[in-house]
């Protein structure tokens, strides 16, 4: 009868994964942070070619600026595209939009809640986000509309992400 000792060798052998799983995560820390949004929530006067450049606290996952958008007007209107790139080992995203922003018009960068840092374990955003003028997206003020409220999108306080609205001069 050898099945027994099998059995017993599995069941040790998924307790030093709980093990290591457990203390891995106690050593990830605090979890990663939008650390600054440039330009802030409510910034008037902003060039017509802004760059539009979020900072994190730790690296990001690879694809994570598809769920930043910059909309005209507020989170429900028209979405501009724009070309963005990574810096800082991942933490630093510079945006710039494609052509040209209307002057004297209000825009809002909205930073998808569900955005993953490189350990894939989501990032908090409004214990800096708020200092810097953003607003948490709630589901009211998303219109209904589905685009931007799945995956990478939607945050574990049941928020679509955060908010910052600029006008151009
Ligand atoms: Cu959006």
């Amino acid at each position: 009868m050898t099945e027994i000792p099998v059995v017993r060798v599995l069941i040790m052998g998924a307790l030093v994964l709980a093990t290591a799983c457990t203390s891995s995560m106690m050593d990830t820390g605090a979890a990663t942070q939008l650390v600054s949004v440039s330009p802030r929530g409510g910034a008037a006067g902003v060039a017509v070619s802004p760059d539009i450049v979020l900072t994190f606290s730790e690296p990001m996952m690879t694809g994570m600026e598809q769920y930043m958008a910059l909309h005209q007007g507020g989170v429900t209107g028209p979405t501009t595209p724009m070309t963005c790139s990574w810096s800082d080992g991942r933490r630093t995203l510079s945006c710039r939009p494609g052509q040209p922003l209307a002057a004297g018009t209000r825009y809002t960068i909205h930073v998808g809640g569900g955005m993953m840092d490189a350990n894939d374990l989501p990032v908090g955003m409004d214990q800096y986000g708020m200092g810097m003028g953003g607003q948490l997206a709630t589901g009211g003020m998303m219109g209904g509309q589905t685009g931007m409220m799945g995956t990478g999108w939607m945050h574990a306080d049941g928020s679509y992400g955060m908010m910052f609205d600029f006008t151009t001069r």
